[in-house]
């Protein structure tokens, strides 16, 4: 099983600008499920070191309540800079997981694996439970035809990313808001990060915000990626984070509905019987499965699900 399977949760990933102290404080005052500081587009060339620097700084604050992961985006391993972020920092103490961009091919993920293994090796040795998780983002053809590889490059691998930008680009795409373009690559996605037992896939980023237009857009977009499978969306400001983390959430009543059927499911089988009805519907195996990860995901959102078991 791919890394942390049981207890990740990134209904949303909130990329926070390195190079920007105002914004990396702010990211400390809010809640989200995870936080990535960036060094790659959003930090300018020169400014690469200092966005190091700050990285860091805040890496070695203490942790805020409100954040449950702090992953950094480091520049790619094509571009030559990715040693010199990992050098410095892998030397922050409180460092979840690393977002690695434009991975095109397996050996990508190789190089990150081994820097981890070396400068980090109490983490990463076998059996430990606490690695540095790794995010890898898909951003080109060459990704999308290596992803079965690029799935079993590293066993610190705990999320796939769509980046769909860069994805554009480099096939000539033009985005529209109902992102049919984008439905075999996020399709092919959602489906590698199941079929490896890889426990994100991250959806894309939406770029409108500002409003209650930009509000409802991303709402819809949210809604688009879970019916699509993701179980979570990369963000760009603040204003976001809630409107995804709610989408990517089991609602009260889907919460309740899973509840009663893993507590009939126990009668059900106590009495031999493996297909059965609630509320004039059959009740079987698969039924039963989304029933569990439904109440799975719900403890880990922080809902309240004793109390639903013993209301029912
Ligand atoms: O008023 P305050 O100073 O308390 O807070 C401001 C601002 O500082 C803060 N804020 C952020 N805090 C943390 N992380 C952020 N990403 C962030 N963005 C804003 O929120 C308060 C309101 O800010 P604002 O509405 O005045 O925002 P601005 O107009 O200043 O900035 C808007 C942009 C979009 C430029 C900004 O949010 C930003 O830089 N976002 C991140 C962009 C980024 O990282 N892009 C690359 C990753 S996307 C990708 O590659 C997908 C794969």
């Amino acid at each position: 099983m791919a890394s942390g399977a049981a207890t990740v949760i990134r209904r949303c990933q909130l990329y926070v600008p390195g190079s920007s102290m105002r914004f990396l404080e702010k990211s400390r005052s809010l809640t989200v499920d995870s936080v990535a500081y960036d060094l790659e587009d959003s930090v300018t060339p020169l400014k690469k070191p200092e966005g190091r620097a700050n990285i860091l700084a805040v890496l070695n604050k203490d942790r805020v309540p409100g954040i449950r992961e702090q992953a950094v985006r480091i520049n790619p391993v094509s571009s030559g800079l990715a040693l010199d972020d990992l050098t410095e920092i892998l030397k922050g103490k409180n460092l979840d997981c690393l977002v690695v961009p434009k991975v095109d091919r397996p050996s990508d993920l190789h190089f990150v694996t081994d820097v981890l293994r070396q400068k980090l090796p109490e983490r990463h040795a076998p059996g430990s439970t606490n690695p540095v998780k790794i995010v890898a983002l898909v951003e080109s053809a060459r990704s999308l035809m290596d992803l079965n590889s690029i799935c079993q490059a590293s066993p610190y691998l705990s999320g796939l990313g769509f980046a769909a930008e860069d994805f554009s680009l480099d096939l000539s795409i033009t985005r529209t808001p109902g992102l049919n373009e984008f439905t075999y690559a996020r399709s092919a996605i959602v489906t590698a990060a199941r079929a490896f037992e890889i426990p994100s896939a991250l959806d894309l980023v939406s770029t409108t915000f500002r409003g209650e237009e930009g509000r409802k857009f991303l709402q819809d977009e949210s809604e688009n990626g879970k019916r699509f499978g993701f179980n979570g969306k990369q963000c760009i400001h603040p204003d976001q984070v809630s409107v995804v983390q709610d989408v990517f959430s089991p609602s009260q009543q889907e919460t309740e509905w899973a509840v009663r059927i893993v507590i009939a499911d126990k009668k059900a089988d106590a009495q031999g019987r493996g297909a059965w009805t609630l509320d004039g519907k059959m009740i079987d195996v698969p039924v039963v499965g989304k029933a569990k990860a439904i109440v799975a995901k719900a403890e880990l959102c922080g809902m309240d699900v004793k109390a639903l078991q013993e209301k029912f």
